[in-house]
């Protein structure tokens, strides 16, 4: 089954929308693999947002994300690198669709309250970088015809 890395910003810790958040994925059918509430070390910020380094924000990026607690986590389910994608709407919040998490959540790109893979190899790369094998739980979800 097909996995992301989605995770909750500083902001979005800040602004308590992580039940929120973890909520729409859940309603939404997708299934919840592993999460955790962590402080992210300036290195492996580094490494996340690696395709980043010359950008000008590269910085105040890795400053950011660095800055309080994210909560991190990986869910599965039939297309959900994109189908998550679009769930968070555009980059940039004022360009966000409303219904999307960055549309009705975020106001401005540098804060945007939700990160999350950008393609079937970055999540897989993503996933290693924050979560051990033994972090991931593999279980059957009682979903019946209606939901698959
Ligand atoms: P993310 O990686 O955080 O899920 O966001 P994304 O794929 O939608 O956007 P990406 O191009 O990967 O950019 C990563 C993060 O960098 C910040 N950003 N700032 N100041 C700027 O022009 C600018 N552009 C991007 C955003 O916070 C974005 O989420
Ligand atoms: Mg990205």
């Amino acid at each position: 089954m097909e996995k992301t890395f989605l995770m909750v910003k500083p902001d979005g810790v800040q602004r308590n929308v992580i039940g929120e958040i973890v909520s729409r994925f859940e309603r939404k059918g997708f299934q919840l693999a592993g999460a955790k509430l962590m402080s992210i070390p300036a290195e492996l910020a580094e490494q996340h947002y690696g395709e980043h380094k010359e950008r000008p924000f590269f910085g105040e990026l890795v400053e950011f994300i660095t800055s309080g607690p994210v909560f991190a986590m990986v869910w599965q389910g039939e297309n959900v690198i994109a189908t998550a994608r679009q769930m968070m709407g555009a980059t940039n919040p004022k360009d966000a669709a409303p219904g999307t998490i960055r549309g009705d959540f975020g106001l401005t790109v540098g804060k945007n309250i939700i990160h999350g893979s950008d393609s079937p190899e970055s999540a897989v790369r993503e996933i290693g970088l924050f979560f051990k094998e033994e972090e991931l739980v593999e279980y059957t979800k009682l979903m019946n015809e209606w939901a698959y």
